[in-house]
């Protein structure tokens, strides 16, 4: 299914075009699927834009020519997976631990297609009862998690670090830290929730994706379908 929901998107991309290229499984057969069409001659003069180093090492080894925001600060389309999408294609990304890179490169672009299977749907962000991330820098990491919890003691939520499977914390391609936000219900407001988040000193990005979405394809087991704003 996430195959079938990224091949749909890049369906979008034409010759000539920067690209931002996203991260994770879903992103990835994108990726795969670009270069496919670059090696047998379907398109061309492609410049993608990666936003982890996952990518930047698949798409160097499929032969995508790649830049930086710096060298192309307008990008074209994005094609990204996402975590959750609610009913207004508002997204919770970052599961992956790339959302600062994401965030900036969706940000950049001028269309944003996200690709998902049908289990990303949800009726509110935060309402899956996984992460939401926030990225936070590495000095004094816990006052930053307690004060994340406490943004949100009415609605109830815990704050907790992320781990790597050795126990130590996973760190970020910008060498920052994580904190995963686990809401016991959907979240109330959710672009207040982002302010109040962004504003914390020492919050780098946190992972609510926020009317950027130019729309989303769901793949299913009925087939895939295109939600656009
Ligand atoms: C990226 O990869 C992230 O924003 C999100 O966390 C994750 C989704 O992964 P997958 O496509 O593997 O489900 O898009």
């Amino acid at each position: 299914l996430k195959r079938l929901a990224a091949v749909r998107a890049v369906e979008q991309v034409q010759s000539g075009m920067v690209l931002g290229l996203g991260t994770g499984s879903t992103a990835a057969f994108a990726v795969a699927e670009i270069g496919a069409l670059l090696a047998n001659g379907k398109l061309s003069g492609i410049v993608g834009v990666p936003t982890s180093k996952r990518t930047f090492e698949q798409a160097m080894s499929l032969g995508i020519p790649l830049s930086t925001l710096d060298d192309h600060p307008v990008i074209d389309l994005a094609i990204d997976g996402a975590d959750e999408v609610d009913p207004d294609l508002n997204l919770v990304k970052g599961r992956g631990g790339a959302l600062l890179r994401e965030k900036m490169v969706e940000a950049a672009s001028g269309k944003f297609v996200v690709v998902v299977d049908e289990t990303k749907l949800v009726t509110g962000l935060g309402g899956s009862g996984l992460a939401m991330p926030v990225e936070v820098v590495q000095f004094c990491w816990k006052y930053n998690q307690v004060r994340l919890q406490g943004l949100f003691n009415e609605e109830g939520c815990e704050a907790k670090l992320r781990l790597n499977e050795d126990g130590k914390p996973y760190v970020t391609d910008n060498s920052n830290y994580i904190v995963d936000l686990y809401f016991k219900t959907p979240i109330k407001d959710a672009l207040g929730a982002g302010k109040e988040i962004a504003a914390l000193e020492g919050v780098v990005e946190h992972g609510l994706f926020l009317n950027m979405a130019s729309s989303v394809i769901i793949a299913g087991s009925d087939g895939v379908s295109v939600k656009t704003k």
